[in-house]
């Protein structure tokens, strides 16, 4: 069996989603990297110098926090450190910033250290092709064994750094820092809110919450107010949650196994990624929902847990913008339960 970390599920054959930024700022300059901070030897590179560093191929796994992975996937490129051997880091250098030529600045880090050790590379080809502008092209890193969010698209500036700056992702949206697919370590809850959270979970009101990761498996939460909350990653596990309002949340890869979503309004909300397995989903509505990477029953040759397949009848209420984003596999069995 095809090794994934926990709860990702492989990308459809051929297919690279396109997650965050699509374009580089608009800038008529030719393209450079400058590297700066703790160095050495501060040092401006064109696109051409930087393929003299000495390119090699490099085979990858992408895993996205979104829950999509792509295994296999050869990137052609220079590796870093070849860059910083050139540039010498500072010995008080410990972290590296990676920006972006975006309009908002995009930017990620790592330790130094992590990144020499992980192999990041700083890429300018996908698969034998250049990169594509929408893929981080003409350059962009990529850092194998992270989450994709440590992969910065349009690379213009590496910062040598004795003090970790928290990227885009991670100060703006609480993604984990160290983003290790294999511990699962995906998002974090903002400091000091997680007892401010749970007592809304207690009077039932989470409208517009922002919290990620909460843990609610098995709490009777029937007629729940959580519109337009953000529960990036929640766990509703075995919860009862009959006519709970989640029109517009954002529930990405939350956990719903065994839930009771009996005529919940999901209507607009953001599911990509969720586990809907052995939840009871009669009566509920997914109208305008976002479904990408769902699932409702077993994929073939998963064994990850023993949940049995969602319920849905002729009362579960779907249209098609939820249903074309899911794999064939789910479809199948979403159509065939809703057509009973
Ligand atoms: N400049 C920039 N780099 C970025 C992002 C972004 O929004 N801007 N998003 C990150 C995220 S969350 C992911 S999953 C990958 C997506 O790369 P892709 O669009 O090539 O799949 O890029 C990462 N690097
Ligand atoms: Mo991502």
């Amino acid at each position: 069996m095809t090794p994934l970390p926990p709860r990702q599920a492989l990308a459809a054959p051929g297919k690279w989603p396109v997650v965050g930024e699509r374009s580089p700022r608009a800038d008529d300059a030719p393209w450079s990297v400058h590297v700066e901070g703790l160095v050495e030897a501060p040092a401006t590179f064109s696109l051409p110098d930087l393929r003299t560093l000495g390119e090699v191929d490099q085979t990858l796994d992408v895993h996205c926090v979104t829950r999509w992975s792509r295994l296999g996937v050869r990137f052609r490129g220079v590796p870093l450190a070849a860059l910083l051997e050139r540039c010498r880091p500072l010995p008080e250098a410990r972290f590296v910033s990676f920006v972006a030529r975006s309009d908002r600045a995009h930017s990620t880090s790592l330790p130094l250290a992590d990144a020499l050790d992980l192999g990041t590379l700083i890429a300018f080809e996908h698969e034998g092709q250049p990169l594509t502008v929408e893929h981080g092209g003409p350059v962009r890193t990529v850092v194998p064994g992270r989450y994709f969010y440590k992969s910065l698209k349009w690379l213009e500036r590496i910062e040598l750094r004795a003090e970790d700056r928290l990227g885009y992702w991670e100060g703006e949206a609480g993604y984990h820092n160290h983003a290790d697919p294999w511990a699962e370590e995906r998002y974090v809850l903002p400091e000091g809110s997680r007892v401010d959270v749970m007592r809304r979970v207690q009077a039932r009101d989470l409208a517009g919450v922002h919290a990620l990761g909460v843990r609610m498996d098995a709490m009777t939460l029937d007629g729940l107010t959580a519109r337009g909350a953000i529960l990036r990653d929640a766990w509703f596990r075995r919860a009862s949650l009959t006519g709970a309002d989640f029109r517009d949340a954002n529930l990405s890869n939350a956990r719903f196994e065994g839930a009771d979503l009996r005529d919940a309004d999901l209507r607009g909300a953001d599911l990509e990624g969720a586990s809907l397995r052995g939840a009871d989903l009669r009566g509920a509505d997914l109208r305008g929902s976002s479904l990408f990477g769902a699932t409702f029953c077993a994929e073939p040759g998963d064994d990850a847990g023993d949940w049995p397949d969602a319920r849905l009848d002729a009362t579960t209420r779907l249209d098609a913008e939820p249903l074309a984003r899911l794999n064939d596999h789910q479809r199948d069995y979403v159509l065939q339960s809703v057509r009973s």
